[in-house]
């Protein structure tokens, strides 16, 4: 038999008036360690700023940590753990048991902030005449801070990677006098020359889909959409980058259609370059300038800016670290990086041990246990850091000659020339397909890919010296020095500088033959003479491309070899050259792409070489 059942009557309780969401929720806390504020801070011209607030529960007199940002203020610390060493992301971990307070702000128009977003806005001035900046917005919060946070000391520093370090290095343009230290990570600095959105010209066509996840909502976005799995195909498919763009409704987008419009190193760039900016407004405040050996977003700034600096005699503020890490590596784990392993944590121990004391020594009035040197560099060939008091280490240039028979010398050789047929309708990819940009394993190891799928191809070409009979040191900023002709009237150099290991390695047999990029950059032809304005290349005329390549601390060891690849496409990364003179390469026609053969000179012909900042201390 079934048990049966009675029939009850409904009572007043079993029915829900009105929403089932209370108006507040506020659960107990009791378990919590720390306690967290949001408020809206107010800006100099009213627009309220959204601002969370994070304090370890019973602080007194602790330091301010904040950042600013486009990505959501309320990411990094989750909002359901109530331990904070569990709760923040694992940048903050090492502050937490230092005993810090945490402040993350969204900048105008993004997120919960008010205001109108303008991506990474200029500065007040020609390009901005309205009355408040980054500057001003860092200004404004940090004063609100200092006088409203009681459990703090009202003093605070600065820190953040990328963007982030952008809105930190725009702080110090004009600093707040409670802004006693920072630390730019890997910021945005100069967008034409070496840094998200260009490399000296050519354009990097997955800043696309951050154009789309950035720019086309308040919160969070998507990237452009793709009909195939393969991003190689897909940007192969859609024309030149200007095309494809607007074929997804890119010219409703603002930033877009200034940054299509202005191709060349013209005022638009050169007026929002920081590094410019702060040696125009040098700033008081004790600075340490990040970025990582193989930082596949940006890569020029911290640098740069801090060799701009030092050149203008700011030598007290400053100080510069790059680690062996890709780009915003240094809030992550920093053990390896592709096949690179490194003994330790590389991050975690620079986090603790230095970038912490540094803080430290201006926030709480600490001494550092060991004296914190001005410049640090990893060395990734022999797996430790190496301190400098400056930077370039080195900066005399030794030149290492291309010469016959894909050789390369330190001597000067014979007259030559090689030559390869650079096809736009068959260009070299980065890393080997498929390429998909939302691969994060792909893309944050792409500057450490060996390149044997490149050597390969009959359009790239390679230069190697004799394996080594002794160590050779470069410690510094290497340059590439192409003299070339050209049968078409523009063109794209690309120049590597690798380490290729032995072929066998006993200490990791998979690396044996590993070609090993350490420093590789691109350069647009038509701005050879002048950055601010393209001129056509005369074909078949031995003309000069000379461009700056990234920093590097390395050994080649003996055995190795070293070898220079060039080639003249670099996709879907960077955007590809038509290779025939056209006035804006964002909207070339499909006819404007051609075939055409480019030969590299040697020798008196024209004396293509590398300049490497070779030591000569080892
Ligand atoms: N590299 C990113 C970015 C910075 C600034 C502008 C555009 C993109 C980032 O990681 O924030």
């Amino acid at each position: 038999l079934l048990a049966g059942q009675s029939v009850t009557p409904v009572t007043p309780d079993m029915i829900q008036q009105g929403s089932d969401i209370p108006k507040a929720w506020n659960p107990p806390k009791d378990q919590w360690n720390y306690i967290r504020r949001e408020v809206m801070i107010p800006m100099r011209d009213g627009v309220k700023l959204h601002t969370v607030i994070v304090i370890p529960k019973g602080a007194k007199n602790l330091p301010m940590l904040f950042e600013r940002g486009p990505y959501d203020a309320t990411f990094d610390v989750k909002p359901s753990v109530p331990i904070l060493r569990d709760a923040v992301w694992s940048a903050l971990r090492e502050w937490v048991d230092d005993g810090y307070i945490f402040v993350s702000q969204d900048v105008r128009g993004k997120y919960a902030s008010q205001g109108d977003y303008v991506m990474t806005r200029p500065p007040r001035g020609p390009l901005n005449p309205s009355n408040t900046d980054d500057t001003t917005d860092a200004y404004d919060t940090i004063a609100w801070l200092a006088k409203n946070v009681p459990e703090s000391n009202g003093k605070v520093g600065m820190i953040g990677s990328s963007y982030d370090g952008w809105t930190v290095a725009m702080a110090l343009l004009g600093p707040n006098p409670a802004l006693k230290v920072a630390a730019p990570e890997s910021p945005m600095v100069d967008g034409w020359r070496g840094d998200d959105w260009f490399h000296n010209g050519a354009f990097r066509q997955g800043n696309l889909d951050y154009f789309t996840e950035q720019s086309t909502v308040a919160g969070a976005a998507n990237p452009v959409p793709r009909l195939g799995y393969d991003d190689y195909q897909t940007y192969l498919d859609g024309g030149a980058a200007g095309v494809y763009a607007n074929a997804h409704g890119f010219q409703q987008l603002p930033f877009w259609n200034r940054l299509s419009a202005h191709p060349a190193y013209d005022a638009f760039w050169q007026l929002q370059a920081i590094d410019k900016l702060e040696v125009a407004h040098p700033s008081h405040v004790p600075t340490m300038w990040l970025q990582g050996l193989w930082d596949q977003e940006d890569i020029y700034g911290a640098v740069h800016t801090f060799e701009a600096l030092d050149k203008a005699g700011d030598k007290d503020n400053n100080h510069l670290v790059m680690g062996p890490w890709y780009h915003s590596q240094i809030n992550r784990e920093g053990r390896s990086l592709g096949p690179l392993l490194w003994p330790g944590d590389t991050t975690a121990d620079f986090r603790k041990n230095v970038l912490i004391p540094f803080f430290d020594q201006y926030l709480k009035d600490e001494k550092p246990a060991h004296p914190l040197p001005r410049v640090m560099v990893y060395n990734p060939a022999e797996k430790h850091w190496e301190s400098f008091s400056d930077w370039p280490a080195v900066r005399q240039l030794t030149p290492l000659y291309l010469a016959a028979d894909h050789q390369l010398s330190f001597a000067q050789p014979a007259a030559g020339e090689d030559s390869y047929v650079s096809d736009p309708a068959k260009p070299i990819p980065f890393v080997p397909q498929p390429i998909r940009f939302d691969d994060r394993a792909q893309w944050t190891t792409w500057l450490v890919q060996d390149q044997r799928f490149a050597a390969s191809r009959p359009d790239v070409i390679s230069f190697e010296t004799a394996p080594l009979d002794h160590a050779v040191s470069v410690q510094g900023d290497p340059v590439a020095d192409v003299f070339a002709k050209i049968t078409g009237s523009d063109v794209d150099f690309v120049v590597k500088i690798i380490d290729v290991y032995p072929p066998s390695f006993a200490e990791q047999p998979e690396m044996g033959g590993y070609e090993l990029p350490i420093s590789m950059d691109i350069f647009r032809g038509r701005y050879r003479k002048d950055l601010a304005v393209p001129s056509a290349v005369p074909s078949n005329e031995v003309q000069e491309y000379k461009f700056g390549l990234p920093s590097v601390n390395y050994v080649f060891q003996p055995g190795h070899r070293i070898m220079v690849q060039i080639q003249s496409t670099w996709f879907p990364v960077y955007d590809r050259n038509p290779q025939t003179y056209v006035p804006n390469i964002f909207f070339a026609k499909p006819e404007d792409y051609r075939a055409e053969t480019i030969s590299v000179m040697h020798g008196a012909d024209g004396e293509s070489a590398v300049l490497l900042p070779v030591s000569e201390s080892r």
